[in-house]
């Protein structure tokens, strides 16, 4: 496709991910209209596309980490494991673009900076650093929540001889450590998937933590032949479940108080959790684990005594004991071995709030005790979640209003897809939402349906703009707030309030009111002529 060029189309879609191929798909699909999507990479894929340290894959099972919309494409594409790696996900939304013939309405290696939307006219005009100039009617972010990436300012970056790498952006051709001394700056999902295979290979791993982290152990594997033509068959009951479901995944919560259950049937079911896997301890656990305080200490004491049986060392133990927050209210991460890879003699634990990263030199990093000497030093700092992968971009609605001008207190947003004072901007999966507190393909569709539904209604009905009235939008932030509120998650020093990012406002930013009542909220917003938008002619 030719770049630097000045154009006209009905939708441009920024990003091709999960998200942005989808929503091409359906607007141009379902709905006739002509729609370009810009993408970064180059290639498509999104998070997939840019995540390929050592061990990536998804925490959600495979069978449901996918889209559901096309029913053959379930039941044709065969999974090779519980949970797909990185290189997997990537030829799946490959193969999805090929099916659906998408790659000639994408542009690769082109980054979207700014777009403004003109009044008079009524449209979107959308600048990449390539020189393009499109102008479009409407403008779908499909940006992804973690896509901005997070580049701790330590003093003396720029000195260090050996190479230096951001799991969000992995090199291509991978990376050898062999024989290597490997620092590692960061204990959340990405590195306590990363850790133990890279502790394989280096010669020697510093880890550098600042918080400790509750792992419980992925289990992941070939899956029973039998179990996946089983779920094959039963696909419209599960597609009903994860759409209804609190998180997007086949979970509920149990109806019961921890406090209440019986030590040895709550030990029981603890131990069926922990030896089963994956998310259930944290999302399918008693149902006031995330309410109040006495109740999550019993569930966090459980893993707490795991940790303590797998790690040798007694003051390691302690140094990778989570304390301080409560269990669940940082992103819960799957390992495997994770904690019996600091049971390695060639990996070291440093606890950077007792000896803090004083500079980085040029031969590895200096903590306040003592220089860690290192040929390759891996970020696994995360993201600027959510808010940043938008407001890095130039997004300028009516009066010129810079959305994260707008934004500067925190997001503000009606049903996290909508933002009063820009029209016809629809932001798949944005602060507001479920989103990151969900099996993300299932949050995608659902927002990527929604927008589709919403476009094709005003094209029918001959409207040119949809736009959240502001008072819907107070309304909706101050639930998402409430709803957060009222429970544990936004005491912790999380990136679901942005507390990783210096000067980020602390607000709790995905939307915790459940999948399924959301998707039925905008069902009712949408049967309700858009409820909280103004569509105007
Ligand atoms: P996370 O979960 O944000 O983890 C980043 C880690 O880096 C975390 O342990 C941070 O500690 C640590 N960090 C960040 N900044 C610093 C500085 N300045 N000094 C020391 N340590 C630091 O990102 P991931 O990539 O692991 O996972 C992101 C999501 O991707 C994941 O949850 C999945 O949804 C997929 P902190 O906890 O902030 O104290």
């Amino acid at each position: 496709m030719a770049s630097a060029q000045q154009s006209t189309c009905d939708a441009v879609v920024v990003g091709a991910g999960f998200a942005g191929l989808y929503a091409l798909h359906s607007l141009r699909d379902r709905l006739g209209l002509s729609v370009r999507a810009f993408e970064a990479g180059g290639g498509l894929g999104g998070t997939w596309y840019f995540n390929r340290y050592p061990g990536a894959r998804s925490d959600s099972d495979s069978y449901i980490y996918c889209y559901t919309f096309d029913r053959k494409l379930l039941q044709e594409w065969e999974w090779s494991e519980r949970y797909p790696e990185q290189p997997e996900i990537l030829r799946y939304l490959n193969h999805v673009a090929d099916r659906l013939d998408l790659r000639r309405d994408i542009q690769l290696d082109t980054r979207v900076t700014e777009a403004t939307f003109d009044e008079a006219g009524k449209a979107w005009v959308i600048r990449t650093d390539k020189g393009d100039v499109v102008t479009a009617r409407y403008l779908v972010s499909a940006v992804g929540c973690l896509s901005s990436s997070n580049q701790p300012a330590f003093k003396g970056a720029e000195t260090f001889l050996g190479r230096s790498y951001h799991t969000g952006h992995w090199p291509h051709g991978g990376v050898d450590f062999t024989a290597r001394r490997v620092g590692v700056i960061g204990t959340g999902a990405s590195a306590v998937q990363a850790i133990p295979v890279i502790a394989q290979q280096a010669k020697h791993l510093t880890v550098f933590q600042r918080t400790a982290n509750y792992c419980v152990p992925a289990r992941n594997g070939k899956v029973d032949p039998e179990k996946v033509r089983a779920r094959k068959a039963d696909y419209e009951r599960i597609i009903e479940a994860i759409r209804n479901s609190y998180f997007g995944f086949e979970y509920d919560f149990i109806m019961q108080s921890v406090l209440e259950a019986p030590p040895e049937e709550r030990e029981r079911v603890f131990t069926e959790m922990w030896d089963t896997g994956g998310f259930a301890f944290w999302l399918a656990n008693y149902q006031d684990m995330l309410f109040t305080r006495e109740a999550n200490d019993v569930c966090a004491e459980f893993l707490h005594n795991k940790i303590r049986e797998t790690v040798k060392d007694p003051a390691v133990a302690r140094m990778l004991t989570p304390a301080g927050y409560p269990y669940g209210t940082k992103r819960q991460p799957l390992d495997t071995n994770y904690f019996e890879t600091f049971n390695k003699p060639n990996v070291e634990l440093v606890d950077v709030n007792e000896t803090p990263i004083e500079e980085i030199t040029p031969r590895g990093v200096r903590t306040s005790t003592r220089e860690h000497e290192l040929d390759i030093l891996v970020f696994a700092t995360g993201f600027d979640a959510l808010t940043g992968p938008l407001n890095r971009i130039a997004i300028r609605g009516r009066g010129g209003r810079l959305l994260s001008d707008k934004w500067r207190d925190g997001p503000h947003s009606y049903l996290g897809v909508a933002v009063a004072g820009f029209p016809n901007l629809f932001t798949i999966t944005g602060p507001g939402s479920p989103s990151v507190l969900s099996n993300m393909p299932v949050s995608i569709e659902q927002h990527v349906d929604w927008i589709t539904g919403c476009i094709g209604h005003m094209r029918r009905n001959r409207f040119a703009t949809v736009e959240a009235t502001g008072d819907a939008e107070e309304r909706w932030t101050e639930h998402v707030a409430e709803v957060a509120n009222s429970t544990l998650m936004p005491t912790a020093n999380s990136w679901y309030v942005g507390a990783n990012i210096p000067g980020k406002p602390r607000v709790f930013m995905p939307y915790l009111g459940g999948v399924g009542p959301y998707r039925q909220k905008c069902n009712e917003i949408a049967a309700n002529g858009y409820e909280g938008f103004a569509l105007a002619p």
